[in-house]
C-alpha cells in the first residue's frame, strides 16, 4: 500500500493512554496525544533551564559547559539553584520528558495493534539514566551522587567513580554489561553483513530470499536463527547490555565501597585452595625467590 493512502488507514482514533480524544491529533508527521504535549513542556523547560545554568557561567565553550549536582553537603535536600537545584530541576524534567516520550510511544502503538517492544527498549534506556542520577543518589543519602550535565564534565564523573572503585573492569556487572555490548556489535554485523550481501548479489543478478540466508549460516556453522530470531537475539542483547550496565553502577557503592579487585577474595578464600596467607597473597611473588 503507498505510503500516502496507507496513511489514512493508520492515523486512526483512539488508544490513548490518557487525555481521550483531548490531543488525539497529529500536527504535520507527528501523533501528538497528552504525552506529546507533556514530553515538549518538559523539553522545552529542561532545556531553557540548561541556557540559563550556561549563562551563568563560567564559561561559552561548548565542551566545557556544564550543570553540576548540588555538593554532598546537601544530602537529599533541595539545594538553591545555582548550587545544584537547576541540577535537580533538569533532573525532574529529564525524567518527565524521556517518560512521556515512552509513553507516547505506547499510544501509537496501541493505535496501530502493534507490541510495545519499542516503549519497552526505551525504557531500559530510561532505567539507565534513573539508576544513575536517582536510585543511586537516593541509595548514597546524595543527590550530589549524580552525574554533571555537561561533554567534558560527565566524561570526568565516569572517570573520577571508575577510579573511587579502583578499576570498574575488576567490576563482575561491569564484565557482563561489556561482553553484551560487544557480541551486541557481533549479531549486528553478522545481520547487517548478511541481509546487505543477500540484497546486494552483484550488477544484474536477482536478490537472494531468507532462505539463503539461513542456509548461508546453516553451511557456515551449522545453525540459523532465523529472520525474526535475529531480531529477538539482537534485541535481548541490546538491553541485556544497557541493564548489566545498570546493575554495575548501581552496586558500585550501596553494595560494594572498596576496590573492584578486592571483591574477587572470595576467590582466594574457596577452601580448595591452600589457606595460607604466604600464598593467598598472589599478588607479592617474593616467596618464588625463596
Ligand atoms: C541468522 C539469520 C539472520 C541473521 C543472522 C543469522 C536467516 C537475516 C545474523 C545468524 C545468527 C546466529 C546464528 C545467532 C548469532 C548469535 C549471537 C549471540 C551473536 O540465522 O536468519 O536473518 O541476520
Amino acid at each position: 500500500m503507498a505510503l500516502l493512502s496507507f496513511e489514512r488507514k493508520y492515523r486512526v482514533r483512539g488508544g490513548t493512554l490518557l487525555g481521550g480524544d483531548l490531543f488525539d491529533f497529529w500536527v504535520g508527521p507527528f501523533y501528538v496525544g497528552f504525552f506529546g504535549v507533556s514530553a515538549l513542556f518538559f523539553t522545552i523547560l529542561g532545556t531553557a533551564l540548561i541556557l540559563y545554568g550556561a549563562a551563568l557561567g563560567p564559561t561559552w565553550n561548548l565542551w566545557q559547559i556544564s550543570i553540576n549536582p548540588p555538593s554532598l553537603d546537601y544530602g537529599l535536600a533541595l539545594a538553591p539553584m545555582k548550587e545544584g537545584g537547576l541540577w535537580q530541576i533538569i533532573t525532574i524534567c529529564a525524567v518527565g520528558a524521556f517518560g512521556s516520550w515512552a509513553l507516547r510511544e505506547v499510544e501509537i502503538s496501541r493505535k496501530l495493534g502493534m507490541g510495545l517492544h519499542v516503549p519497552f527498549a526505551f525504557s531500559i534506556a530510561i532505567l539507565a539514566f534513573v539508576t544513575l542520577n536517582v536510585f543511586r543518589p537516593l541509595l548514597m543519602g546524595a543527590w550530589g551522587h549524580g552525574f554533571h550535565y555537561g561533554i567534558y564534565s560527565h566524561l570526568e564523573w565516569v572517570n573520577n567513580v571508575g577510579y573511587a572503585y579502583g578499576n570498574f573492569h575488576y567490576n563482575p556487572a561491569h564484565m557482563i554489561a561489556i561482553t553484551f555490548f560487544f557480541t551486541t556489535t557481533l549479531a549486528l554485523a553478522l545481520h547487517g553483513g548478511l541481509v546487505l550481501s543477500s540484497t546486494n548479489p552483484g550488477r544484474g543478478l536477482e536478490v537472494k530470499t531468507p532462505e539463503h540466508e539461513d542456509t548461508y549460516f546453516r553451511d557456515f556453522i551449522g545453525y540459523s536463527v532465523g529472520t525474526l530470531g535475529i531480531h529477538r537475539v539482537g534485541l535481548f542483547l541490546a538491553l541485556a547490555a544497557v541493564f548489566w550496565s545498570a546493575v554495575c553502577i548501581i552496586i558500585s557503592g550501596p553494595l560494594w565501597e572498596d576496590a573492584w579487585s578486592d571483591w574477587w577474595s572470595w576467590w582466594l578464600e574457596l577452601p580448595i585452595f591452600p589457606q595460607d596467607d604466604l600464598v593467598r597473597e598472589i599478588g607479592d611473588l617474593d616467596y618464588l625467590d625463596n
